[in-house]
């Protein structure tokens, strides 16, 4: 891992020279203002965190270093892994490295797969996935060396991308496990060294071997793997790790936080949205219908899952990736016609929902996501947020090898009571 390291540490480096500049020039400089509002109201939008992996944009979208969307969507979730740790693309010899590491660590411990079948069946694929992680954090290198006079502080980033990349290796093996064994009672499929991480997840799938199949999973993995580091899943990986907690643990605490509707599983949630339509008004809705459909939702106070953004106020653009790969590979399938539909007619409608509230009444990429998924027969949508999972934690453990390699301390943001807030208010 000889190369990796040392673009790793020529990006800390710089990173690092950066920070201390302005540490050195502007500690005590206010960049911004905390409103009651926001305060109240889930920190959204208040400046709080440095992450230098990848950058969000309310207009233009996802930024990985200095690429955009259409910038690095043809790229492999392996090369996507590096340019989130290294800020650039791998070489051909730095590629064939990460190649061969990935291939030497991807073997499951032997416990792991009596583990999978031991779980109950009714347990959800997130749960599962999420243990499976965790149930390896023995094995952490991080852990097992930490305190040792052999381990500095100046190190950690190194057990840490260690340990990363111990864990990133067989996440596509644990995934494909989970769904042939749990979801489908099948047996599994043997990795090969030969294919890179989306092919074998394709054919360790087993559900289609159509060429465009990997291609989605492709381009699936490389769409969710960061988004900054304020959403749910990888701020909290990041808390857990800043208490040096190693990235099994950090990793599984993330998962759980994408579990929520509010966020990763909206995926599944639209799926099952899409089908709920479908069942009630067939397979070819109308837009009229479907207007309809969306105003009882809001009158019964359901949310429009796929719809909404925390930070965005476009149509997200990997929706519109997946758009595009869905009108080249699949325009006739009857999910994405019915997510066309809904794209037509949801931001209209959410635009006036609530007195102009909704901050974006544009789709984020789980309204697109599931049916593709579905489409190509992966049909147990319990499951697509493990995909989404796996993905992210390429952000989770970029994340944490940065912020270790630049010294960030435990994350611990002061609370304070209503009655705090009260008395600060009416002493202004
Ligand atoms: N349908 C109905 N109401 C919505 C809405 C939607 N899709 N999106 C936002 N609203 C409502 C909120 O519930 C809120 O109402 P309230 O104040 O009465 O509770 C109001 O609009 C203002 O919310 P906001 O500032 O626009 O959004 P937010 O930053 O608080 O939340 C998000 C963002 C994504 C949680 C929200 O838009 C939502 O619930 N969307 C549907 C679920 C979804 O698609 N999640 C996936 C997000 C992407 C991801 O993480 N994978």
């Amino acid at each position: 891992m000889e190369l990796l390291k040392k673009n790793v540490n020529k990006r800390k480096e710089i990173l690092g020279g950066e920070i201390a500049d302005i540490l050195k020039n502007h500690a005590d400089t206010t960049v911004g203002e905390i409103k009651v509002k926001q305060l109240l109201g889930g920190m959204r939008g208040m400046t709080s965190l440095v992450c230098n992996t990848s950058f969000v944009d309310p207009y233009k979208g996802l930024f990985i270093s200095e690429y955009s969307i259409p910038e690095f969507e043809d790229r492999l979730p392996e090369e996507i892994f590096y340019l989130l740790c290294a800020g650039k693309f791998p070489d051909d010899d730095e590629m064939a490295e990460l190649r061969e590491e990935i291939n030497a660590r991807s073997k499951l411990p032997k416990f792991m797969w009596s583990f999978i079948r031991s779980l109950p069946k009714k347990m959800h694929p997130m749960t599962l996935f999420s243990m499976c992680i965790l149930s390896m954090e023995g094995r952490s290198v991080f852990k097992q060396n930490y305190g040792t006079p052999e381990m500095t502080k100046a190190q950690y980033w190194e057990y840490t991308l260690e340990d990363s990349l111990n864990l990133l290796s067989k996440l596509p093996t644990i995934a494909a496990a989970i769904y042939r064994i749990h979801l489908l009672g099948k047996q599994p499929i043997d990795y090969s060294p030969r294919l890179d991480w989306s092919n074998n997840l394709a054919q360790m799938l087993g559900v289609n071997s159509e060429r465009s199949f990997s291609e989605l999973l492709r381009l699936y993995l490389v769409l969710h793997c960061d988004h900054e580091g304020g959403n749910v899943s990888a701020f909290t990986s990041r808390v857990v790790n800043s208490a040096l907690s190693n990235i099994y643990y950090a990793a599984s605490a993330g998962l759980n936080g994408l579990a929520g509707p509010l966020h990763g599983l909206a995926n599944q949630v639209c799926l099952q949205f899409i089908q709920g339509i479908h069942a009630q008004l067939g397979d070819s809705p109308t837009t009229d219908d479907i207007t309809a459909y969306i105003n009882n939702e809001l009158e019964n106070g359901r949310v429009i899952p796929g719809y909404g953004h925390a930070v965005l106020r476009i149509t997200d653009p990997r929706f519109s990736a997946f758009m595009e790969f869905g009108n080249k590979y699949c325009p006739n399938s009857a999910y994405l016609q019915t997510v066309k539909k809904l794209y037509y007619v949801v931001p209209n409608i959410l635009k006036d929902y609530k007195g102009g509230k909704v901050a974006n009444p544009y789709p984020n990429v789980d309204a697109i996501s599931g049916s593709l998924l579905y489409h190509y027969g992966i049909k147990k949508y319990g499951f697509y947020t493990v995909l989404f999972g796996l993905s992210r934690v390429l952000g989770f453990c970029a994340q944490s090898v940065l912020a270790l390699g630049l010294n960030q301390p435990i994350i611990r943001p002061k609370s304070v009571t209503n009655k705090w807030l009260k008395d600060k208010l009416e002493k202004q």
